[in-house]
């Protein structure tokens, strides 16, 4: 047997810091499985690799907010981003994990490789160090005032407002935001990598890049350009992977040096695991291998210029052959973030559709050449009219006619003129189809196949085989054999987007796709049709629930006795207008406790007359071990809270009974939630309260 091309996909290794959120999806994983599953079928042997990202500090930040250990904070979202992967059909072959021991002997031994070749170098340099901790601080821990913008919250690696890069050295009041004091600066020693002497190197393999995505082509050659410079590859930190030598005990490997070898951990672990220990290198070490690295923009430069220029001081591994980045996709023109609460996150929007609908418009909209724009208006379009009413429904109208009818369609003898045509108009789609995935265009062969849609719709419509039938049985078998010739190849074309349903529907033609076995040619060249047409899994989706919620932050105005109710106030609450609400938090507040304070309002309840006086907003309110609670939030009055999976759409109304009903969570970056004395903001990952059904009686805070 001729041996298979190989090729070795990599996906950034995700944070495990946090659920996965639409833009990771389509900034990486999607395309990413979607090409996989596409060279898969092209007989191509593919080793598909991913993992958690676990070291590094916002997970360290996560774990003292919350007062764990990092490694307690990996492991949750190790395990829901897996769920999370399997639950949209993303199958890595081996996702890793950086705390794996094993990982640490693939770090170990780079890092002792590049020491020996000199390509790591001892240095020193200047860090902050927080004295009442007794140790450095990461730079991100440091804030203070952006010196060039002025802005007051910049961190000491970045500042959000103007985007440049920081070094805490250059804040201006800077402060340890763990303790709020002023750092002092340190001398510290850290291991290099001398970028420097690769620059040569690294510039002749960009060189020979020309078939990059024009932007990271741009990004790095300009990034080298400006001059490479050594590099510290080592921190100041307790959570990391150790430096393999003794005397540095206190130092770790930084997180972006040690998280780039976990490709090569991966495909190793996933060797051993197969009982085939060598198998990875035929992936990294074969010459003729390419390897391709979905990412997304913002880590084009580790793994355009530092994973090169680490292999290339390593010698032994193949550089990338494509690092095909994506663009950011962005929610009512934000960019998607877990931390400021903009956007889903995939186990929400996986809530309320199903995965194979979430598959095809993600790969719809995948930012491969700029920015695209994620909106619940044209998922529910492009779900119901392409995939449901176009897609769907041909298959369906096929599949009747015959099962109706009684019939067996077969290859004919022979196709006249118009026939000849359509089968070569298939055949130069599919080639099309297969031309701009492999170039990476992914987004352009789903538009590919809905060509074939169109067309297959209009030809059976054409072909009016209900005419045919009681007139011409063999013209009738041509039509029909070609119809679902159309469908077969819409089916298989389907598979790498939205494999799910497309190997169920292959079975309604009575053919089987394997994931692990099936090709194009072995599945295209079987004419055995044998319809059972079962139910088309696609359901039309609804995302225009009128029961959206508008939830506000707002802040009391005032606080008064109801004139005829002695357990009920009146509270006046200012949000994007003035509201008022006849609440019973009497019980548990004060009237001066609550005035001037920030509140959640639901602001679109009906509103009720409650003994004589109007209510026209509801106080959220969360009931923990006997008392009651009030979220609350720091951002302006009226910024909108986004809820139950859905951003309010400006109309609608609810009563009370219809409101007590809904589950729902609720997110906003400004959310804190107050538990007994302490007033903590909600994780940035974590803003998220869950309302059970007795909402204001029942919930749980996770
Ligand atoms: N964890 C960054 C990110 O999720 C990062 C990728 C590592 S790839 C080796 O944006
Ligand atoms: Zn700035």
């Amino acid at each position: 047997m001729m041996e298979r091309e190989k090729i070795l996909v990599n996906c950034a290794l995700p944070y495990a810091n946090g659920p996965l959120h639409l833009g990771h999806i389509a900034g990486a994983y999607l395309g990413a499985d979607i090409f996989v599953r596409f060279n898969r079928m092209m007989e191509k042997e593919v080793l598909f690799i991913s993992g958690s990202d676990e070291y590094g500090t916002p997970i360290t930040i996560s774990a003292e907010k919350n007062h764990v250990t990092p490694q307690e904070i990996a492991d949750k979202f190790h395990n829901m981003q897996i769920e999370t992967f399997n639950a949209l059909d993303i199958n890595f072959d081996k996702f890793m994990r950086t705390s794996d021991p094993e990982h640490d002997i693939d770090v170990d031994e780079f890092f002792l490789n590049l020491l020996e070749k000199n390509y790591l170098v001892k240095r020193y340099m200047v860090s902050p160090f927080c004295k009442t901790l007794n140790k450095f601080m990461p730079d991100r821990y440091i804030e203070g005032t952006c010196p060039y913008c002025g802005y007051e919250g910049a961190r000491g690696d970045q500042c959000d407002n103007c985007g440049r890069t920081l070094d805490p050295m250059e804040l201006i009041n800077p402060v340890c935001n763990l303790v709020n004091e002023t750092p002092v600066f340190r001398v510290t020693e850290h291991f290099f990598l001398t970028l420097d002497s690769l620059q040569k190197d690294l510039s002749d393999y960009i060189d020979s890049k020309t078939y990059w995505k024009q932007n990271v082509l741009k990004f790095t050659q300009n990034f080298i350009n400006e001059g490479l410079h050594p590099r510290a590859i080592t921190r100041d930190l307790d959570w990391g992977v150790k430096i393999p030598i003794s005397g540095y005990e206190n130092k770790k490997i930084y997180v972006w040096f040690e998280a780039l070898i976990g490709y090569i951990t991966g495909a190793r672990v996933y060797s051993k695991e197969i009982g085939k220990p060598d198998y990875w290198k035929s992936f990294w070490m074969d010459r003729s291998v390419k390897s391709y690295y979905f990412i997304g923009k913002d880590n084009i430069p580790f793994h355009t210029i530092i994973w090169p220029s680490m292999l290339l001081a390593h010698g032994e591994y193949n550089l990338p052959y494509n690092v095909p980045a994506n663009e950011y996709l962005r929610f009512d023109g934000e960019k998607f973030s877990k931390s400021r609460g903009i956007g889903f996150t995939a186990d929400e929007m996986l809530k309320f559709v199903d995965k194979n609908s979430l598959r095809y418009y993600m790969a719809s909209i995948l930012p491969e050449t700029g920015d695209s724009d994620f909106s619940l208006h044209e998922f529910q379009y492009k779900v119901n009219s392409e995939l449901v009413d176009k897609y769907g429904n041909y298959i369906y109208r096929v599949e009747s006619f015959i099962e109706k009818n009684g019939l067996s369609p077969h290859i004919p003898e022979s196709f006249d003129t118009n026939d000849s045509e359509i089968l070569n108009l298939i055949q130069s789609k599919f080639s099309a189809y297969c031309e701009e995935i492999e170039n990476l265009h992914i987004k352009r062969g789903l538009s590919i196949w809905l060509e074939l849609v169109m067309a297959a719709n209009n030809y059976f419509t054409e072909a009016a085989p209900w005419k045919l039938i009681k007139v011409d049985m063999d013209k009738l078998n041509e039509k029909l054999y070609i119809s679902l010739k159309m469908g077969q190849y819409l089916t298989v074309m389907l598979y790498p987007y939205v494999p799910s349903a497309a190997i169920s529907i292959m079975e309604s033609l009575g053919m089987q796709l394997n994931p692990e076995k099936s090709t194009f040619s072995k599945i295209l060249n079987d004419n055995n049709f044998h319809v059972n047409k079962g139910n088309i899994p696609f359901e039309k989706i609804d995302l225009t629930n009128p029961n959206v919620l508008d939830i506000q932050l707002a802040t009391v105005v005032s606080v008064e006795n109801h004139p005829s109710a002695d357990s009920l106030y009146v509270i006046k609450v200012k949000g994007d207008k003035l509201y008022t609400s006849v609440s019973d938090l009497k019980k548990y507040y004060s009237g001066e406790a609550l005035t001037g304070r920030k509140v959640l309002v639901l602001t679109n309840l009906e509103p009720a007359v409650i003994r004589g006086i109007k209510s026209d907003c509801l106080i959220l309110s969360v009931k923990n071990a006997g008392s009651v609670e009030l979220p609350t939030g720091s951002g302006v009055d009226g910024e909108p809270v986004a809820a139950g999976n859905y951003t309010y759409n400006g109309d609608g109304t609810m009563t009370y009974k219809e409101f007590q009903k809904m589950q729902f969570s609720i997110a906003c970056h400004h959310l804190m939630v107050k538990l007994g004395e302490n007033q903590y903001p909600l994780m940035l990952n974590d803003v998220y309260i869950n309302l059970s059904t007795e909402m204001l009686d029942n919930v749980v805070i996770k």
